[in-house]
């Protein structure tokens, strides 16, 4: 362990060649192999005056008062990734114990490819599954599972990365009323279900911070839209207001300015960057629109063309 003094961060940077977490006097970095589309190319999802870094077998995490973050890049072929999944959750709930998990990056590689019989997805979700079910309690992880984003990368495709917050500050979880919650999905959309929460907030010193999940076009459990990106564009938005007023981040798109959103679109065929754009832009507006960034990603669900999360603050 060694402890570095100076303002530190944990950050992700998209748009790079390579998928690799860098550790330095500046904290954690998630460099990621994600094509970047629009806005910036760099996110701070944690900074402070100091902190003490931390080296696991996959992990490399970052210590300030109550609050940890970590970041795993993980070399994983297809048929491993059940295995490998469960193992970096198990590494994570081990050194986050005692703490509340607040949101979770996931980056699959070969998303939606077949391996041993199933989607590489479902593999991920019977290995994060199977961790959580172990230190948690498979009948009772629904009220600790935190806000999460798990999508697929197309380049440098056989790494899994993973990056987490946690805290010891109070944080309260919510469901989506629009949607079944992920953790109830029937069993058609996989064996075990995806483990998440649509939604966290944070209670901290300075207020509030809300960690919306990634969200798409799902009602119920259902995916909306097939075929027709105007169509899953504005179930996927409807999603997310009805999310935010759960999360009592209230009031619509009108008030949105006012809780310094940070959005990240992911969009999964490169040429639906420009509509999706404008059709953000006119229900956000160009102040939103600018800090918002775009990648290409792949969806979890195959048809499933983009997916839209946020971290707001009031
Ligand atoms: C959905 O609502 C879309 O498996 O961690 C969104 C956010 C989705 C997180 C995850 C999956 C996950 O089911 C997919």
């Amino acid at each position: 362990m060694n402890v570095t003094a100076g303002l530190e961060s944990i950050r992700i940077r998209f748009g790079e060649a390579e998928t690799v977490c860098v550790a330095d006097e500046m904290g954690l970095q998630l460099n990621l192999a994600a094509a970047h589309l629009g806005g910036p190319t760099d996110e701070v999802l944690f900074e402070c005056e100091w902190a003490e870094q931390e080296v696991g077998n996959n992990f490399s995490f970052l210590r300030s008062g109550g609050c940890m973050a970590g970041i795993a890049v993980v070399e994983c072929g297809m048929e491993e990734i059940e295995s490998v999944s469960e193992q970096l959750y198990d590494e994570l709930l081990v050194h986050t114990r005692g703490l509340s998990l607040q949101r979770l990056w996931n980056f699959v590689p070969r998303i939606n490819d077949e391996s041993l019989g199933q989607e590489v997805y479902r593999s991920f979700n019977a290995g994060r599954w199977k961790a959580f079910a172990s230190v948690y309690g498979e009948t009772k992880m629904d009220v600790r599972l935190p806000a999460a984003t798990a999508v697929g990368l197309q380049e440098g495709v056989s790494r899994l990365a993973l990056m987490f917050l946690a805290g010891d500050q109070p944080v309260e979880y919510f469901e989506n009323p629009r949607q079944t919650p992920a953790y109830q999905y029937p069993s058609e959309f996989g064996p075990r279900s995806p483990s998440f929460a649509r939604a966290s907030v944070v209670s901290c010193e300075r207020g509030e911070l809300g960690y919306l999940s990634g969200t798409s076009s799902i009602c119920g459990s259902e995916t909306v839209g097939q075929g027709d990106l105007g169509k899953q564009f504005s179930e996927t938005m409807e999603n997310i207001r009805v999310a935010m007023q759960q999360m009592g981040f209230a009031g619509g798109w009108d008030k949105m300015a006012d809780y310094s959103p940070q959005l990240r679109v992911y969009v999964r065929d490169v040429e639906d960057y420009a509509e999706i754009s404008e059709r953000l832009a006119a229900v956000v507006g160009a102040g939103v629109l600018a800090q918002t960034v775009f990648i290409q990603a792949d969806i979890c669900r195959q048809p499933l063309k983009l997916e839209i999360e946020g971290v707001f603050r009031k």
